[in-house]
């Protein structure tokens, strides 16, 4: 059984990112057990809030960010923070090495319904030309995540992650509390027969799109074979599926607003997962560019995203011109 803390080791991982990783992966702990708890620690439910994406708090939503926020300023080696809870940038510790963004809890619609629900971060070396409590901080290219992972509370607590290497997984050992690694170097399929979206928005998609979807359910499709439609509503949970035997997962740009739109946020949710999926040999995009290769404007900017199976991916785009 080789652990998290073993594994990084292994790969020669700077000590002082080891060190970080360990404390985002605590907390994760922390969380895990209030998840499990649920009722019994008061912890569902809504709060009177509404963050800046407009949506209302959940409690968890609430305490998660504060377990997060508290560890990671009080670690010493994070500079900046970004949270989809918080609306502006958090100050952390002037001169620290790393800059760490996250959602505290990714589907949060899942929370009182005993749903799959969880935590996604990247870490980026900080910058030295910006000032430190800038979000310039964060306007930094995809591909240059020294590590991303998500935490997934499920029927087992499970950790994806990768340091620029390969994508693995780890499960939680509930009664060591160490994430042990249970699939080395995912290899994600390049076909698939199994897509992930929110059908019920079809009406909002490009005609690009819905010719592609109507493609995947047609029973003479161009490929011969009919597909199979999964959605669990936490991004965590389908690219959880996806990076387990492959799949497309498509969150497309809506265009029944003034300005055409995209739910999922550049830097805690797609770019952490394209990096996951692309150290898998899966591919990211958003309808025309690798997501990696975009830097956020402002640390809530939203974008399309598609992702998963290489080959699926490329068939999707194909529809898009
Ligand atoms: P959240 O971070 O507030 O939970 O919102 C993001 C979630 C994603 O996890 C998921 O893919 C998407 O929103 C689901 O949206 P919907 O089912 O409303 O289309
Ligand atoms: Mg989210």
């Amino acid at each position: 059984m080789i652990s998290i803390e073993e594994k990084l080791k292994e790969q020669h991982t700077k000590e002082d990112l080891c060190l970080l990783i360990n404390v985002i992966l605590d907390t994760t702990k922390v969380i895990d057990y209030k998840v499990n708890q649920g009722a019994l620690s008061n912890i569902l439910g809504a709060t009177s809030e509404v963050n800046i994406q407009g949506e209302t708090q959940k409690k968890l939503d609430v305490i998660c960010n504060q377990l997060l926020k508290d560890s990671l300023k009080s670690c010493g080696l994070v500079r900046t923070i970004a949270s989809e809870e918080e609306d502006f940038v958090v100050e952390g510790h002037s001169g620290a090495p790393y800059i760490v963004a996250f959602d505290p809890l990714d589907g949060s619609s899942n929370i009182d319904i005993n749903g799959q629900i969880g935590t996604i971060f990247t870490i980026y070396q900080a910058r030295n030309d910006v000032a430190s409590n800038s979000e310039e901080q964060f306007s930094q290219a995809g591909h240059a995540q020294v590590c991303a992972g998500y935490v997934l509370y499920s029927a087992s607590t499970m950790l994806a992650i990768t340091t620029t290497g390969p994508t693995s997984f780890y499960t939680l050992d509930k009664n060591s509390q160490a994430y042990v690694l249970t699939t080395d170097s995912i290899e994600l399929p390049t076909q698939t027969n199994e897509f992930s979206v929110n059908m019920a928005n079809s009406a909002c998609w490009s005609q690009g799109f819905n010719n592609y979807i109507n493609d995947l359910v047609s029973s003479d499709n161009r490929r011969g074979r009919r597909f199979n439609m999964r959605w669990n509503g936490a991004m965590v949970a389908d690219i959880h599926r996806v990076l387990s035997r492959g799949g497309i997962f498509c969150y497309p740009t809506h265009f029944d607003t003034p300005q055409p739109s995209a739910k999922l946020r550049l830097l805690y949710e797609a770019n952490p997962m394209a990096f996951l999926i692309e150290n898998a040999g899966g591919k990211a995009y958003t309808e025309s560019t690798r997501i990696l290769d975009l830097k956020p404007d402002y640390i809530h900017q939203r974008v399309a995203v598609i992702m998963g199976s290489a080959s699926e991916v490329d068939f999707c785009l194909g529809y898009l011109d």
